[in-house]
């Protein structure tokens, strides 16, 4: 089994704890960003992070003392210590006009042929997915937006397949959405979307993935198929809980789900995930991975109040999904 793609070993790693028995470890030194890390921003978390230059980018959601949600750019040597800036992204659109958003949150990013690519959620008369590019973090343009309300969580992946551009997305309601699985759709322009497919449902035999399940981070190519790290929602007696889990989605044709993990792969448990703005969320929405070594850094938000970092070994994850999937009753139905 191996990863697909250039390698980069400065990407942050450490080793799995003595006697650990799971397959995804958090680090010791978590959260990575506290509270309060700029004088506007109150909480920095579900946030993406992309190699870049000798170092490393990042688009950052942060919840302003104000309470609105923007997105800010971050830049970092180590991708562990980031310098996020006061101000958050100031976009324009394609006639070079300013573009400001009323609300952006939970931003994932990609690099495509040299461009990067960042898709949040943005307004649009109610939550619907926002689209922009950049080539050098200097100069952000935002893109049409890909679909009209409701929806979340869009991931796009990092290179074209038979020619299309893909995205993954979350159609949702206008609140806090007691449903939702995920779709996918395809472009060649990245401005007309179609061809829309469900490739995973929320699975009510698994009871920490039965309200809702959205994709995480851009997937990981390897051998064998699209490594996707999800999350996946229950509903207690005191709300919501967010866990995250990953799935296996064809190479070739990712709107099938080969395989996906019957349990979850971290569960709030630490006092930055259980304690916080919003307790009980582990929010994964980037990795940063070495294709040599097959180590992969996962990023994902804690609580709606902390960025913090775990890692997984690549052969060991992709075995682990492989030997304990079970498919919900709506995956890949139409490959059956
Ligand atoms: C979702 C999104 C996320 C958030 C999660 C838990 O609906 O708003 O940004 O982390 O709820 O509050």
């Amino acid at each position: 089994m191996g990863i697909i793609d250039k390698s980069n070993k400065s990407i942050p790693w450490q080793g799995k704890p003595e006697g650990y028995k799971g397959v995804v470890w958090r680090y010791g030194q978590n959260p990575i960003i506290g509270r309060n890390p700029t004088q506007h921003c109150a909480r920095v978390f579900n946030s993406a992070v992309v190699p870049y230059g000798d170092g490393f980018a990042g688009v950052f959601r942060a919840d302003h003392t104000d309470g609105k949600a923007r997105i800010h750019l971050g830049m970092s040597k180590d991708a562990i210590h980031w310098e996020i800036d006061d101000n958050c992204i100031r976009w324009i659109d394609e006639e070079g006009k300013p573009f400001d958003p009323n609300y952006a949150y939970d931003p994932r990013i990609v690099e495509i042929d040299g461009v990067y690519y960042i898709i949040w959620c943005t307004d649009f008369g109610g939550a619907a997915l926002g689209l922009g590019m950049t080539r050098d973090f200097k100069t952000f343009v935002r893109l049409e937006n890909p679909f009209p309300p409701f929806n979340r969580n869009g991931v796009l992946f990092p290179r074209k397949i038979k020619g299309k551009y893909l995205l993954l997305s979350r159609p949702s309601d206008s609140g806090h959405t007691p449903f939702g699985d995920v779709f996918i759709s395809e472009s060649e322009d990245l401005r007309y979307w179609g061809r829309h497919r469900r490739v995973m449902t929320k699975n009510e035999a698994t009871w920490w993935q039965s309200t809702k399940i959205g994709a995480g981070p851009i997937p990981i190519e390897t051998d064998e198929g699209w490594l996707l790290f999800y999350h996946g929602v229950c509903t207690t007696c005191s709300g919501y809980v967010y866990s995250m889990g990953a799935a296996i989605l064809d190479r070739d044709n990712p709107s099938k789900v080969l395989y996906r993990t019957a349990e979850h792969l971290l569960t709030p448990e630490m006092p930055y995930e259980t304690t916080g703005f919003v307790p009980n969320v582990v929010f994964p929405c980037a990795t940063l991975y070495d294709a040599q070594t097959g180590r992969i850094a996962i990023y994902y938000g804690a609580a709606d109040t902390y960025v913090a970092l775990a890692f997984a070994q690549a052969d060991e994850l992709v075995a682990y999904i492989k030997g304990n999937s079970e498919l919900a009753a709506g995956d890949a139905q139409e490959y059956r």
